[in-house]
This record gives structure tokens, C-alpha cells and sequence, in this order.
């Protein structure tokens, strides 16, 4: 089983519903299991124009599907959930990153890990530390509290939301 991070971004049609149908997608996952979640944060969209704020979380799993495997699917459940992929910096019901794969990286012209939003994004990279010891490194990009250390995370806030708890561990 490799351990694997995916982020989760919601700012349409009920995001904190968006991340728990989310969640119970991922729950239900093929050779895979659920064993983290993080906290909720809600942030200004970040990128240009106008939209509305975002819900932003993460969850760890353990899983036998390869990265790609595991792409398509995380792909699949943004697709049920509504997601319509025209517009790259666009509003959205639901995206998921694959964030960590194990220990690998990977540079495909799908995918690429760790996923390059990681240490260039607050809504990225704050849920994905709840779910990691203080002290572990990300391959090729150094320390968590180093990524830390650089992005005080000011824009974001946690909000009074669990991610269904039964879901986790
Ligand atoms: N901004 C925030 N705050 N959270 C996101 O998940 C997010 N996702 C995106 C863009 C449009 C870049 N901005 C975002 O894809």
C-alpha cells in the first residue's frame, strides 16, 4: 500500500456539501482507504476575476492503485459532482488534486507529483500539513516546516466544519 495526499477545492453549489459527498466518494474508493482528513479552510479564490470563496481540505489515503489509477478516479468523482473543465482559473463545484504519492515524484504530462501547487498555494499546502508529521520532507521540495515557514497561511481561515469523522481512521 502506498500512502497518497489529495486536496480538495470546492466554491459552487454548497461547498461544505461538495466536500463531505467528496469525502464519501473517496471513502469508497477502490483498493484504497481513507485514513485522514484535515481541517476545513476557507479562503478568497485566489487567481484572477471575480468569484465566490472557496472551502479548501485534504485527505490521506492508503492505496494500491497506481497514480494514474488513482488520477482517473479522483477525475470520476469530480465529474459526478458536476465539475466542467473549460475554464483553468475558474469558479468550481469540485476539484481534487493528487497532492503525494508515497515518497515518488513523477513529471507526466497528466500528472505531476508532488503536485507543483503545493508550495505555491496556502489552500494547498496548510490542509495537506494536518495530515503529516511536523518533521517529514516532501521529495524534491525540502521540509514541511521550511514550505511552512515561508507562507504564514494569512489568508486563510478554519471553519467550524468536520469532515464526517466515521469516514476517517
Ligand atoms: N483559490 C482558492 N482559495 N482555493 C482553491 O481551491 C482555488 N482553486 C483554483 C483557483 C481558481 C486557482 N483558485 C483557488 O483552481
Amino acid at each position: 500500500m502506498i500512502t497518497a495526499c489529495v486536496a480538495l477545492g470546492s466554491n459552487l453549489q454548497e461547498p461544505a456539501q461538495q466536500l463531505m459527498a467528496a469525502v464519501a466518494a473517496l471513502r469508497g474508493l477502490e483498493d484504497s482507504r481513507l485514513t485522514r482528513c484535515s481541517r476545513v479552510y476557507s479562503s478568497a479564490a485566489v487567481g484572477p476575476g471575480e468569484q465566490p470563496d472557496y472551502l479548501n481540505a485534504a485527505v490521506m489515503l492508503e492505496t494500491r492503485l497506481t497514480p494514474l489509477a488513482l488520477l482517473d478516479a479522483l477525475q470520476r468523482i469530480e465529474a459526478r459532482q458536476g465539475r466542467e473543465r473549460e475554464l483553468r482559473w475558474g469558479p468550481r463545484t469540485l476539484d481534487l488534486d493528487l497532492l503525494l504519492y508515497g515518497d515518488q515524484t513523477l513529471n507526466l504530462p497528466r500528472l505531476q507529483i508532488p503536485h507543483p501547487r503545493i508550495a505555491e498555494r496556502d489552500f494547498v499546502l496548510y490542509p495537506l500539513a494536518d495530515l503529516l508529521p511536523a518533521d517529514c520532507e516532501l521529495p524534491g521540495l525540502g521540509p514541511l516546516t521550511a514550505l511552512l515557514a515561508a507562507r504564514p497561511g494569512a489568508d486563510l481561515q478554519v471553519v467550524d466544519l468536520q469532515l464526517p469523522e466515521e469516514h476517517c481512521r
